[in-house]
């Protein structure tokens, strides 16, 4: 094994980069190279100086999947108990902003980790696809009701019956992906959102992300709920009264997360 790790983290200013890196198996994602993402992203989420985290792959892959050597074997029970399968809920359930710069191959696990991102940048190398049932399975990390919201039940369903995969310009035309890249760009242009939103209220921030994950997620009356709440919340923060006043005495705000 190599003592490279798993997920090259590095911090640069209110910005969290994290590069999955098993560039020779594609950066399958193996228990291991997930639990350490885990780790990383509740690392940052819990990190005040932290304010937006990029996912971006080693090599030519974001992610091929989840790694097909080390479930080959594995028993229902085994995939139950391992916590394999609750381990990425905690992936969606991160509360800053996470942007996936898809810098090659998103399939299977891949993609479905590139979905649970909040904005999705691409390079104009990467291609996405759910191709499980190539191998005599189905997504089991949010593929069939991701996939199907981005892009709508008939592409979706097409994708996952024949496993085909869709390059960066198509995903973008059909709203997987916000925007395609070129690949010498990518990064910087995942840095520039990140540093953007990096700039707003934190609080704001982590309330309108929760209220616009709820359209995909419940109801639309539930959803309207969530964002009145969220909305009536704002107004009990310092950086509300701060950014308001900002705008009147025209001039940049200050705010300060709380
Ligand atoms: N798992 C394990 N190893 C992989 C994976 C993978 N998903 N993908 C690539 N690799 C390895 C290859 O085995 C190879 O290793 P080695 O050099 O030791 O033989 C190395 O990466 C390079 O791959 P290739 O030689 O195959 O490279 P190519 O350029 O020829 O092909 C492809 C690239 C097309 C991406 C090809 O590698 C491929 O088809 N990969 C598999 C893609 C796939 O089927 N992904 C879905 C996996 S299943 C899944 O993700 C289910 C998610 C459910 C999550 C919830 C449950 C926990």
């Amino acid at each position: 094994m190599s003592d490279e790790p798993l997920v090259i983290s590095s911090v640069e200013g209110p910005i969290a980069i994290l590069t999955l890196n098993r560039p020779q198996a594609l950066n399958a994602l193996s228990p291991a190279l997930i639990d350490n993402l885990i780790r990383h992203l509740e690392m940052y989420d819990a990190d005040d100086l932290i304010r937006a985290i990029i996912i971006t792959g080693a090599g030519r892959a974001f992610a091929a999947g989840a790694d097909i050597k080390a479930m080959a074997n594995a028993t229902p029970i085994e995939m139950l108990t391992s916590g394999m399968i609750a381990r990425w809920a905690r992936i969606a359930a991160i509360r800053k902003p996470v942007i996936a710069a898809v810098n090659g191959y998103a399939l299977g696990g891949g993609c479905e980790l590139a979905m649970m991102c909040d904005i999705i940048l691409a390079s104009e190398t990467a291609q996405f696809g759910q191709p499980e049932i190539n191998i005599g399975i189905i997504p089991g990390a949010g593929g069939t009701q991701r996939l199907t919201r981005a892009l709508g039940p008939y592409r979706a369903m097409e994708m996952v019956l024949t496993g085909a995969t869709i390059s960066a310009h198509e995903a973008a035309a059909h709203g997987l992906v916000n925007r395609v890249c070129p690949p010498e760009t990518l990064l910087d242009e995942a840095r520039r959102v990140a540093q953007t939103i990096a700039a707003k209220s934190p609080l704001a921030v982590q309330l309108a992300k929760e209220a616009v994950r709820a359209a995909a997620e419940t109801t639309v009356r539930e959803g309207l709920a969530i964002e009145l709440r969220n909305f009536y919340l704002l107004f009990a923060s310092e950086d509300q009264k701060e950014g308001m006043r900002a705008f009147i005495e025209k001039r940049a705000p200050n705010f300060s997360g709380r």
